[in-house]
């Protein structure tokens, strides 16, 4: 970390702009330097508490990914019927203008026939404004319950462990400066996950005075750093946890403040014996004798190792070091130990540690009160009758709530293609926007087939990727970060933030924003058309100083960033948190504006929002909405985990418990288990075409530059026959697909591992071998995961080792 004063001077004369960075989930503010209206150079915003004027390296990737070459540069028109993988759509340009009326009339040819219902939107990455002027508001004024987000192959199962026991569904904020014991689980936030900045800045400060722990099934950067690595077997974490849990009890580790104790102090949790809930008095938690009767009692040590290969003494020394710490001991856990089929249970088991530790609200965080925005005026006058009766028309085609689809996250989004490919015509106009599910979803191979048989799909983003090759429509988006119009929010650090992106840079491509210059300029042509609903109510949206509504697209994304921030720089009074922002201007060059700090134990004293108030080790929460669920089939809960695939029956599904891993494929035809994981340059799926992400690809451990590496033991390798450099085929029951061979002692015998990210099909000239012929360069992990969801989220599988593989030399 160079102190800022020792950088060299800038290259060329410029200006530092603020923006927000979104190539992961954390949303860092950040600054670009823009010289002649290019963006040549990428830092974090000086201002930011939570990454103090740094970016991760991904940062850095921005100005390539915004002067990329084969980004689509203006609206495309498909002019080849025919669709699938490998068929060239013959785009040929054409207008914005003649664009907005394909796509207006094809709309509108449902709104006329009654069926608007017959519309589907689909959303990949997006910020705020989407949520108030697109998913939010398009499908609802035009007629539709077919829209889905990304989130259920994002990491929306991760959310379930703080969801059941504290009422909390959402990603945690952590307290590292005051962390002395940190268990990394599932995830590894050197590299990926959420505040990359901030975690390089503090991890080696943790490392000196306290414990690292890594709980991962393969050498990941955390856990090449860390005192104590645990390559757990994949999808054990349940047993693994409960195993440490069971030390913690047993020992008399656990946090007395936010736990409680027995009522006469001695400790009765002894291996294989039942306790009398009378015996102890709980404090902030509530269902912990119910929890050790019902699963801890037998998770012995011996018991974890045998499911996890974690060594029971490995168990026992790293369950005292969190117990010393404590309540300054965060287990940080991330998609690993929760994108899994059963992956709410392992959820709960791994995030229940917390609670133990009594770190909840003091490290591990909910985040602290959100930065004051704006609420956009209602809807509701502009949604005619024709629109209540389509958004109440059909199953949503996800498929939940149905029997063994619980979805209680709200959203099985990767299931969407299988009730499709039944019924294809439930869905005739398709618009989605930053998206690419035929890369990013498991089962890939069922997006190519579904979106094949989608009569007219338009396509808002920026690269014509693997999803777009299926588009009649291409509506060529802006790279947000440098192009954007848009407020941010986010929280890191212990402190909620809200960022600007403000269209720094002078756009080369004749490219649009879709989350709000597409929707105003589609809106324009539907009220030109004969429906004006939509155009009307964006009008409702006046500037929070002129009092002026929009008369172009342009005015209409500045207008809404304004009006969302307007609580910030035109408040009378100070909002809590920094010094008041006194006008746009000066909003614009400071870029952010944090909320007040987190406050310590703000859900003690029974305030967190489960159906106790407390921390929830039995899940009266989780009872409850499941019972909901089982009532409306008229069944009981059994009934509802039986079909939807979990072991858990009676009590047992209410405590985070260990459920056996499910996989697909058996050991004899499949014997390898695969695990996936990002790279640290990954900007989610869409920084491949990148010379930088090429180049540098060697920073994923164990991986090389220009190229995608499946990692096999060297005792394996062996065996097999194998070396390090041999093209190998990686096979499942979902598909298969070629790479080269590394030999490395980062995986246990009997797992392999490859980072996601490569294998595009199509994309540009740097991520795709041969677009043409639509030859990848490497492969795409998401060809061979197989399509299996945890259904009490609804979340997507990719982790827990679910996939059975089969490794042959090609
Ligand atoms: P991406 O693939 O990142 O998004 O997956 P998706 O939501 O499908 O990007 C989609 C497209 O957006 C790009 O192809 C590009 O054309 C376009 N785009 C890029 N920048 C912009 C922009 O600024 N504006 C617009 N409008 N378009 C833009 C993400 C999803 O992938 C997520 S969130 C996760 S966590 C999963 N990660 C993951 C994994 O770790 N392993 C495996 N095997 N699969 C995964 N898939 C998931
Ligand atoms: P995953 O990509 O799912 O999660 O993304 P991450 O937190 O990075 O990685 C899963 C981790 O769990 C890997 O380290 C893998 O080795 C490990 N794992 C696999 N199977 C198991 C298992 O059975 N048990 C355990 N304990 N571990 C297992 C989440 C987040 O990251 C999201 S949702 C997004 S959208 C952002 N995307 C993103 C990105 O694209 N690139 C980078 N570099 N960072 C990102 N940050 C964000
Ligand atoms: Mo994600």
């Amino acid at each position: 970390l160079i102190p800022r004063k020792a950088r060299s001077s800038t290259p060329a004369k410029g200006e530092w702009i603020a923006s927000t960075c979104q190539g992961c989930t954390q949303w860092c503010a950040i600054q670009l330097y823009v010289s002649g209206g290019r963006a040549t150079r990428v830092r974090g915003n000086e201002i930011s508490k939570s990454n103090h004027g740094y970016v991760c390296p991904r940062g850095h990737l921005i100005p390539q990914q915004t002067y990329d070459p084969d980004r689509v540069k203006v609206p495309l028109k498909r002019t080849n019927p025919l669709k699938g993988r490998g068929i060239d759509p013959k785009f040929v340009p054409i207008s914005w203008d003649e664009a907005m009326n394909i796509v207006a009339d094809k709309m509108l040819e449902l709104r006329n026939a009654g069926e608007p219902e017959k519309l589907m939107y689909m959303r990949g990455r997006y910020g705020p404004l989407s949520q108030e002027l697109l998913y939010g508001t398009l499908p609802k004024i035009f007629g539709t319950g077919q829209y889905f987000s990304h989130s259920a192959i994002c990491a929306e199962a991760e959310k379930m462990g703080p969801g059941l026991t504290q009422g909390f569904y959402g990603y945690r904020d952590y307290d590292l400066e005051k962390t002395n014991c940190l268990v990394i689980w599932g995830c590894d936030p050197l590299a990926s996950n959420r505040q990359v900045p901030n975690t390089i800045h503090r991890f080696h400060e943790i490392v000196a005075r306290g414990t690292v722990i890594a709980v991962d099934p393969r050498l990941s950067n955390a856990a090449a750093k860390a005192h104590e690595w645990l390559p757990v077997k994949p999808g054990t974490d349940g047993a693994l946890a409960g195993a440490i849990a069971h030390v913690i009890l047993t020992e008399g580790l656990w946090n007395r403040e936010f736990v409680g104790d027995f009522k006469d102090g001695k400790n009765l949790f002894v291996a294989g014996e039942m306790v009398d809930e009378a015996a102890f008095v709980e404090k902030e938690t509530s269902g912990l004798v119910k929890w050790w009767n019902l699963e801890l009692k037998d998770r012995t040590p011996a018991f974890g190792e045998k499911e996890s290969l974690i060594p029971a003494d490995q168990i026992l020394r790293v369950a005292r070091a969190m117990g010393k710490a404590a309540p300054n001991t965060a287990v940080w856990m991330g998609p690993g130990a929760a994108m899994m089929p059963r992956g709410t249970y392992a959820a709960m088991a791994v995030y229940a540690l917390n609670g133990l530790m009594g770190s909840i609200d003091v490290v591990v965080l909910e985040g602290a009160p959100g930065a004051p925005l704006n609420k956009f005026p209602s809807t509701e006058k502009f949604i005619d009758e024709v629109a209540k009766k389509g958004s109440k028309t059909g199953k949503k085609l996800d498929g939940r709530g149905e029997k063994n689809m619980p979805a209680l996250m709200g959203s099985a989004m990767n299931n969407v293609p299988n009730n499709l490919l039944k019924d294809p015509g439930a869905v005739k106009v398709m618009l989605a926007s930053w998206n690419n599910y035929n890369h990013s979803a498991t089962g890939a191979s069922r997006w190519d087939e579904v979106m094949a048989k989608v009569p007219f799909f338009a396509h808002m983003v920026t690269n014509p990727s693997e999803m777009t090759q299926f588009a009649d429509i291409v509506l060529p988006s802006t790279h947000n970060t440098t192009e954007g119009w848009n407020i941010i929010t986010n929280g890191s650090n212990g402190y909620s933030y809200a960022s600007i992106q403000q269209n720094p840079i002078k756009r080369v491509f004749d490219v649009k924003q879709e989350e709000n210059e597409v929707v105003w300029l589609l809106a324009q042509k539907l009220k030109a058309k004969g429906f004006p609903n939509l155009a009307d109510y964006y009008d409702t949206i006046k500037d929070p100083e002129t009092g002026k509504a929009a008369t172009n697209e342009l005015e209409f994304a500045e207008i809404t960033t304004r009006f969302l921030s307007a609580p910030i720089w035109m408040a009378k009074e100070a909002p809590k948190g920094d010094a008041q922002i006194k006008g746009w201007a000066e909003f614009k060059a400071k870029g952010m504006f944090h909320g007040p700090r987190y406050t310590p134990k703000k859900g003690w004293g029974g305030k967190f929002k489960s159906e106790t108030r407390k921390f929830e080790f039995y899940s009266a929460t989780l009872k409850k909405r499941l019972g909901e669920h089982a009532k409306k089939h008229e069944t009981t809960t059994d009934d509802i985990l039986t079909v939807s695939g979990y072991t858990a029956r009676g009590d047992l599904a209410f405590v985070p418990h260990y459920e056996v891993p499910k996989r697909n494929g058996s050991l004899e035809e499949f014997p390898f288990t695969f695990i996936d994981y990002k790279s640290r340059l990954n900007r989610e799926g869409r920084s491949q075409n990148l010379p930088w992400y090429q180049e540098f690809k060697k920073v994923d451990p164990g991986d090389v530059s220009w190229g995608d590496v499946v990692k096999m033991n060297p005792a394996d390798g062996a065996r097999l026959g194998l070396k390090t450099g041999d093209k190998v085929t990686i096979t499942s029951q979902a598909g298969s697909i070629t790479v080269d061979l590394k030999l490395w002692e980062g995986v246990r015998p009997g797992t392999v591992a490859k980072c996601y990210g490569q294998g595009h099909w199509a994309y540009g000239r740097v991520a795709t071998k041969d677009y043409a012929k639509a030859v990848p360069l490497g492969g795409n992990n998401n060809t061979i995961l197989v399509d299996d969801l945890d259904r009490l989220s609804g979340s997507t599988a990719r982790n827990g080792g679910f996939t059975g593989v089969r490794i042959t030399k090609a």
